[in-house]
């Protein structure tokens, strides 16, 4: 094997490793493997936020001793004082030959500096290995830190026509129970779960993780005015409530004592503040399972990333469409999806795809 198809074969390695951190958001999913005469000495990935990081784990695993070997880790180590120490600093103290990493962290308490005290130490740096795979992997932290919004996936169950109702508000069930456990598995991949009060009025949802293994994200919901009933499913193991400056600080106590946080954001920017809010939460990752007028918004303000739509064989006619709010006056202006995948469910057929306007990673 050459040099180069042995650094993808362990940085591959790494990748694996780094995709068992589903839980460590806000943190990026990180993995490391450390190798020495061509076996592996030592593997590791950061766990949680406020664990140790991929590299500790890894030269714990190895025993401490890593002179000489080669470290694989997917994102550059990092140099500041966190909730843990500098990484790079230890590599530095524990001489390694080799770095191998994949993409610099997009952190600006980070930002190249790992790299910079590995090299200044005289270790071989290289970067850039199996760089497309990390970023994918690490979507909503680079989502976070590049744009300070979290990777959005917008998630919707539609007839045929693309109907989500009836005239009427009749939805249940429009998609059979095999696409429902996904919608769980594709909560369990999340760290927030947002709906608009439409909904939470309409359907009473409790946006958990219930057919499939994991944790239940949090829970978001858009009330400008605070509409939500106390006795909402959704508030049950807490939720956030977004809401308008100007919303009824009665509404809101009682929202509060029935396990409501209330967040006010401004009226100009409502989905942009939101976002932001989010942020500031440590959601890398949120899925958006609204009714049409939220789903039509983020569409409309081209803050969403990727589409998750089921369709049933069904035809629900003269009802209410998933983005029935967004209205486009000319082709060219209408929202496409790349990189297309189709999964059958039961019945019904997955569409999952990335919107052509979801900034490069
Ligand atoms: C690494 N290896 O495994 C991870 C890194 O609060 P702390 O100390 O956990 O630091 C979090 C930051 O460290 C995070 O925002 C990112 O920049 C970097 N994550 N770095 O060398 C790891 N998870
Ligand atoms: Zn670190």
């Amino acid at each position: 094997m050459s040099i180069n198809n042995t650094d993808e074969y362990y940085m591959r390695c790494a990748l694996e490793l780094s995709a068992n951190g589903a839980e460590c958001s806000p943190n990026p999913r990180v993995g490391c493997v450390i190798t020495r005469g061509g076996s592996i000495i030592g593997k590791g990935w950061h766990k949680k936020c406020g664990g140790p990081h991929a590299e500790v784990e890894a030269v714990r695993d190895a025993g401490g001793d890593i002179e000489g070997a080669d470290v694989y880790v997917t994102l550059e180590p990092c140099s500041h004082y966190g909730k843990t120490p500098p990484c790079a600093d230890m590599l530095v103290s524990l001489r390694p030959g080799r770095v191998i990493s994949s993409i610099s962290d997009p952190n600006p308490k980070v930002a190249g500096q790992g790299f910079e005290k590995l090299r200044n130490a005289g270790i071989e740096v290289k970067t850039g290995v199996l760089e497309e795979e990390c970023r994918w992997i690490n979507r909503g932290f680079l989502r976070r830190m590049k744009e300070g919004r979290p990777w959005t996936m917008i998630k919707c169950a539609a007839s045929l026509d693309g109907m989500v109702a009836l005239k009427n508000g009749k939805s249940k069930w429009i998609t059979g129970p095999e696409a429902r456990t996904c919608v769980h598995e594709l909560r369990a991949e999340n760290d927030a779960l947002l709906t608009g009060v439409g909904t939470v009025l309409a359907d009473d949802p409790e946006m958990t993780v219930r057919y499939a293994a994991g944790r239940s994200p949090l829970r978001v919901v858009l009330d400008r005015t605070l509409r939500t009933p106390p006795k909402a499913a959704i508030l049950k193991g807490g939720a956030v409530i977004f809401t308008l400056p100007s919303a009824s600080s009665e509404k809101a106590a009682v929202l509060e004592d029935a396990g409501a946080r209330i967040v006010r954001v401004s009226c100009d920017n409502f989905l942009g503040d939101v976002l932001k809010e989010l942020c500031g939460m440590g959601v890398n990752y949120l899925m958006i399972e609204a009714g049409p007028s939220v789903t039509s918004s983020f569409i409309s303000g081209g803050l969403c990333d990727e589409l998750a739509l089921f369709v049933a064989p069904k035809i629900m006619g003269n009802g209410r469409s998933f983005a029935g709010g967004a209205e486009f006056q000319e082709m060219e202006d209408i929202p496409r999806l790349k990189d297309v995948k189709y999964t059958k469910y039961g019945r019904d057929l997955l569409i999952r795809g990335l919107f052509e306007c979801s900034p490069d990673l």
